[in-house]
């Protein structure tokens, strides 16, 4: 599972027939089902579709768009809503609240025992009054009874269900499945149940590397480079010590985006909206308006569902908010779901983003640094994973919009490269140079603004040009190179471009899926070598 030509870590259509309906992005369930239950309908067909759904789940928009619509149908379709309370984290939200009331009773009991007190202690009346209080009861129970709230959406509620009593759930489902029209079945679970590891410590074991069952250690990385993730969150609060603007923002992925210890540090300065990505932007949107600098963190493949309220309410208006885009590029065994790699391309069309991708950890401290100054929107971008290893700065420095370095000299080949895959240009660089090919490395830093002066005289003394991402090339950093050389007719300056071709990229090992698609030293050598043969 989740290796090269193995099966995907989600469910995926072409697996099995028991995958309904290929998944990765949360909060898709009701959505799905709701269809199913319609076009089931219309077919004459007379069956039931059940979407399952976490708690976690249910705090994303989709989640509440597809619950108006689908309470109002009247269709055959069950909602089986699993809670645990958690979402990777502790769950967060007014539903998450609700459900919990649901689950201890509280809110009922409370209701209950205060209105009889109250009953009783008016003077006269109140003992005759509390007789027919079970009416009164009655008469308020849309706001006491559990799941009162889908019930006035639509649904019949069932619940709440020990989910971890299998007979009885059973039976229980039994004789949901003879009940008509929407369903709500709320099945409490617990997180980690039956694995003790898990159990103390979910949002760890939510998703795992290969461990050991007995210890319940996952086994240590070779590398003892920090992860970008961890620069990321070490930087931000070293920033935000001395700029009482910064604040972040996270859509339920606090510990995958590193921002644990800022979480620790700033509560107050750290805002967690859920499974919310949209509302995460537009949230930031408004926190800058306020004059307070938002650093909205989210993971490239996530960012996707904000496209609109990137363009909508945050560049449109100009506003200076900090997109942290994590996971970019290719992030391995999540596979095609979950790849990084179509983030240049989302971002690039939109007037007034600066992006940026560092070439390594100790840049990216830089570039945050340099997001912080920036005063515009701006993107910084980042692979999964550990650094390159390098030393990391003490004193971090705001570095020129726009401006890329040049990494080795050369006029037969210019190597533009950007984010993370400069490293392994440089090394197939050098060992070109050491072949005796004059071969130019830039590390192109920015992706928006482009350093078009430095590409343009690369582009000159050379004649040749290989750009590499790990991105899609429809649209991505080599296709800015395109458009800029087309656009000062330099048009006879041979141009490869090295990214990701027009397909999905499956799981494997990030290094498994570089090599695959020419993206490691090696690959680069070759691509550069062929170049480097063809006369212009
Ligand atoms: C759009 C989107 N944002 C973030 C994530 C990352 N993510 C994966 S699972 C998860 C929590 C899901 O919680 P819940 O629905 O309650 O399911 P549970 O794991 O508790 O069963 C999150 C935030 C995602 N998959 N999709």
């Amino acid at each position: 599972m989740r290796r090269r030509g193995g099966i995907s870590g989600f469910p995926k259509r072409d697996e099995s027939v028991y995958d309904a309906f290929n998944v990765g992005h949360s909060g898709t369930s009701i959505a799905a089902a709701a269809a199913f239950a319609e076009a089931q309908c219309l077919k004459g067909e007379h069956k039931k579709a059940i979407a399952v759904i976490g708690d976690g789940s249910m705090t994303t928009g989709m989640a509440f768009e597809g619950l108006n619509w689908s309470g109002d149908r009247d269709k055959e379709l069950i909602i089986i809503l699993n809670d645990n309370e958690m979402s990777i984290s502790p769950n967060v939200g007014a539903m998450s609240s609700y459900l919990n009331r649901i689950m201890t009773g509280d809110r009922v009991t409370k209701f209950k025992g205060e209105l009889k007190h109250f009953l009783r202690s008016i003077p006269g009346i109140g003992e005759q009054i509390f007789k027919i209080s079970r009416q009164i009861e009655e008469s308020v129970k849309t706001f006491v009874v559990p799941g009162a709230l889908f019930e006035e959406l639509g649904f019949t509620y069932v619940g709440p269900l020990e989910g971890h009593r299998l007979d009885y759930l059973i039976k229980n489902f039994e004789n949901v499945k003879k009940l008509e029209g929407p369903v709500l079945v709320h099945v409490i679970t617990q997180k980690g149940r039956g694995y003790k590891f898990a159990e103390d410590n979910s949002p760890t074991y939510h998703g795992v590397a290969p461990f050991d069952v007995e210890t319940g250690q996952t086994i240590p990385s070779v590398s003892m480079a920090p992860s970008y993730t961890e620069i990321f969150g070490k930087t931000l609060i070293d920033l935000a010590a001395s700029d009482s603007r910064i604040v972040a923002v996270t859509a339920a992925m606090c510990e995958g985006t590193g921002l644990d210890e800022f979480r620790k540090k700033y509560p107050e300065r750290l805002y967690d909206v859920g499974i919310a990505e949209q509302l995460a932007v537009t949230f930031a949107a408004g926190l800058s308006i306020e004059g307070l600098l938002p650093v909205v963190a989210i993971y490239s493949t996530f960012l996707q569902r904000a496209y609109d309220q990137i363009l909508h309410d945050v560049c449109l208006q100009k506003l200076p908010v900090i997109f942290a885009v994590d996971r970019a590029g290719i992030v391995g065994e999540d596979g095609a779901t979950h790849q990084g790699l179509f983030d240049f391309s989302y971002l690039r069309n939109l007037p007034n983003l600066v992006m940026m991708a560092p070439k390594d950890e100790n840049e990216l401290g830089h570039m945050l640094k340099t997001a912080v100054a920036c005063g515009s929107p701006v993107s910084v971008r980042y692979p999964r994973g550990k650094g390159v290893g390098v030393p990391l700065d003490e004193e971090l420095s705001v570095l020129p919009i726009g401006r890329g370095e040049v990494l080795q000299e050369g006029t037969d080949l210019a190597i533009i490269a950007v984010g993370c895959t400069v490293h392994p240009a440089l090394a197939a660089g050098r060992k070109l140079a050491a072949e005796g090919f004059g071969v130019k490395v830039i590390n192109a830093r920015f992706i928006k603004p482009l350093d078009a002066e430095l590409i343009l005289a690369a582009a000159a003394s050379t004649h040749k040009i290989m750009t590499i991402e790990e991105n899609v090339l429809a649209g991505g950093f080599g296709s800015a190179v395109l458009e800029l050389l087309a656009r000062e007719g330099m048009t006879s300056v041979m141009v490869r471009r090295l990214g990701i071709g027009d397909e999905f990229v499956e799981h494997a090992t990030q290094a498994e899926l570089r090599s695959l698609h020419g993206l490691d030293e090696e690959g680069i050598l070759r691509a550069a070598k062929e170049m480097l043969e063809q006369s212009c």
